[in-house]
């Protein structure tokens, strides 16, 4: 029979690891006016059966459905890339997707060819339910340069005008969801930081493709660069 002091013990010892992840102290983060979530391209070509599925891609919408309901500012993204967009393998004679070339801004993954713009395939997904959204940022539609991050594209230069967008509305702290961790969820949180948002990235509702080391790459990446990483459990 536990007594009364072992009892109490016990309840503490849970008590605290609801608080704790990737033991690192968090107390319950409640999302207020200067916290917007980033949806990330959820979307038909990522999702099953989409051109770029990502392996349980569809997980993370009743996730993500759900963290919103505490988000007064939500802003989604959509890759939107034009017909034969740079990133695509299918216009490098000679290489497959997963294979990188280089290019005049630096290495490039090539991709099946997704999120054609106007297509069903970029299509965000009907699954999704934010009716709050104040604001869909399309991105990587010049046919020369990918765009990863919502903020900046592959250039390192061009931006979107999302921090711009973000600074007027008063934000100071963006969590970031959706669809890829290791490539779009992870250069948008970089490129949040870079523009001096305090930057949350909520681990299950995202899910990566994982392609030669990635998704590790993403996570130490993020993490040198001050990026939270908190699963959704943590958001009050
Ligand atoms: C993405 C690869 C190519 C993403 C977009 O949304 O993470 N990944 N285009
Ligand atoms: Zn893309």
């Amino acid at each position: 029979m536990l007594n009364r002091r072992q009892v109490v013990a016990g309840a503490g010892a849970t008590a605290l690891a609801t608080f704790i992840s990737n033991g690192v102290w968090a107390a319950a983060i409640k999302p207020d006016e200067a916290s917007a979530l980033l949806v990330i391209d959820v979307q038909n070509c990522f999702l099953p059966g989409g051109s770029l599925a990502v392996k349980d891609g569809e997980q993370v919408v009743p996730i993500i459905n759900k963290m919103a309901k505490s988000f007064a500012n939500v802003v989604m993204t959509q890759d939107w890339h034009t017909p034969g967009h740079i990133s695509f393998a299918s216009v490098h004679s000679g290489k497959k997707p997963f294979e990188t070339v280089d290019l005049p801004y630096g290495k490039q993954v090539l991709w099946p060819d997704h999120c054609v713009q106007g297509t069903d395939g970029a299509g965000l997904s009907k699954d999704l339910s934010i009716p709050q959204a104040g604001l869909i940022i399309r991105k990587g539609f010049h046919k020369d340069v990918d765009s990863y991050s919502a903020f900046t594209e592959a250039d390192g230069k061009t931006s979107t005008g999302l921090a711009a967008y973000l600074k007027a509305r008063k934000i100071k702290r963006v969590f970031v969801a959706g669809l890829a961790t290791d490539f779009c969820v992870a250069w948008t949180a970089l490129d949040a930081r870079k523009a001096g948002f305090e930057t949350y990235v909520v681990e299950d509702a995202c899910r990566g493709i994982d392609t030669q080391g990635s998704l590790a790459k993403a996570w130490a990446d993020m993490a040198k660069a001050g990026v939270k990483r908190i699963q959704s459990g943590d958001i009050a």
